[in-house]
């Protein structure tokens, strides 16, 4: 029996099969020779040869990977976990009291919309930098700048000091990989550091409660990632899922404690010039268990002009996407829900020459 409402209910194509499939032999990264301080890598070059190397056949046939050993500390990720559901878990009204709106873009929602369908879940939204800066509108031609300032709850107490700390966690992690990635591209590992000073990086928390139609619904329909990586932490209940490459299968990809999965984003992949894909992920539901997942997406200044990076086009290899501003790009995103323009009214697709 259907008992939800309509807005949730996934065309049949997109619905979850009866029959989950699990992500076998799904790559898992040691970062311990990048961490430890006493194996020093200009001593030992094979070991970071061959990290820099599962990191590059990772990002080109998954799009994906888990990281363990990866010095971000489990007390900072369980507090945010314990803060986190305490939030949830509080009544509607006092949550609201943090509800985002499109002067307050930050802050709590409840009614995501992916592709058109509504997404079952809740979510928290901060940005890394406090204020972010970020362009007043979305008319290309208006250089007009404008902050974006989080929202803070007074309740549960601690929540801001716990999410601060975590976020720069995450921002020491993700530049680490960013630095692999960019070594395993044949690139200086600084190479695309530039363009995260002044970044507009932001930390969701996901809230997906039981849903009683997890056959029709889903917690997040079918998406890529608009940032450069996103550093995903879930909690031990399984939802999350991947299309492979090769055939378009969805995957589950089960939780591995106090691991985090990096996807890669639509930024590498346009800096790459296709070199690196992003991955189309999706998250299915379950009759009795919340879960809560906790993205970080690294994303770049709001003045950056995204574009394949010179040192991969060339005449017989010319650029497969126009140059696009990342604020703009953001901002058309974050603004486009309050101004009925539909969530999903831009793509990174959008800049691509065909
Ligand atoms: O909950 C998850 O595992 C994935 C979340 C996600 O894809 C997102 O927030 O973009
Ligand atoms: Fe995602």
């Amino acid at each position: 029996m259907v008992e939800i409402d309509p807005d949730f209910i996934q065309a049949p194509d997109n619905r979850p099969k009866p029959n989950v499939i699990e992500a076998e032999n799904v790559p898992v990264i040691d970062l311990s020779p990048i961490l430890d301080s006493s194996s020093n890598i200009e001593k030992d070059p094979l070991v970071f040869d061959e990290l820099v190397r599962k990191i590059g056949s990772a990002c080109k046939e998954w799009g994906f990977f888990h990281v363990i050993n990866h010095g971000a500390p489990l007390e900072s990720r369980q507090k945010i976990e314990s803060v986190g559901k305490k939030f949830f878990g509080q009544k509607m009204e006092e949550k609201k009291k943090v509800r985002r709106d499109i002067v307050k873009v930050m802050g709590y929602y409840e009614s995501e919309v992916t592709k058109s369908v509504r997404d079952w879940k809740e979510v928290f939204d901060f940005t890394f930098e406090e204020p972010t800066l970020i362009p007043a509108s979305i008319d290309p031609h208006d250089k007009e700048v404008t902050h974006w300032y989080n929202q803070w709850p007074e309740f549960p107490p601690g929540m801001r000091e716990a999410f601060q700390e975590y976020a720069q966690h995450m921002k020491k992690l993700s530049i680490k990989i960013m630095e692999l990635i960019a070594v395993s591209l044949g690139l200086p590992a600084e190479r695309f550091n530039e363009f995260f000073k002044d970044e507009t990086s932001w930390i969701r928390l996901n809230h997906y409660p039981p849903c009683p139609n997890p056959d029709i619904a889903l917690g997040i329909g079918s998406h890529k990632d608009t940032g450069a990586l996103t550093v995903l932490a879930q909690d031990e209940v399984s939802g999350l899922e991947v299309r492979r490459k090769s055939d378009g299968e969805w995957l589950l990809v089960k939780p591995l404690p106090n691991a985090y999965i990096i996807n890669v984003g639509d930024l590498i992949q346009v800096w790459s010039n296709d070199a690196y894909e992003s991955i189309e992920h999706r998250v299915v539901l379950n009759t009795e268990k919340a879960r809560l997942s906790y993205p970080f997406f690294l994303t770049p200044a709001h003045y950056t002009m995204v574009e394949p990076l010179k040192e991969f086009t060339n005449d017989e290899n010319p650029p497969k996407y126009k140059p696009y501003n990342w604020g703009k790009f953001l901002a058309t995103r974050k603004l486009g829900n309050f101004m009925k323009l539909g969530v999903d009214n831009i793509h990174t697709q959008h800049f691509m020459i065909t």
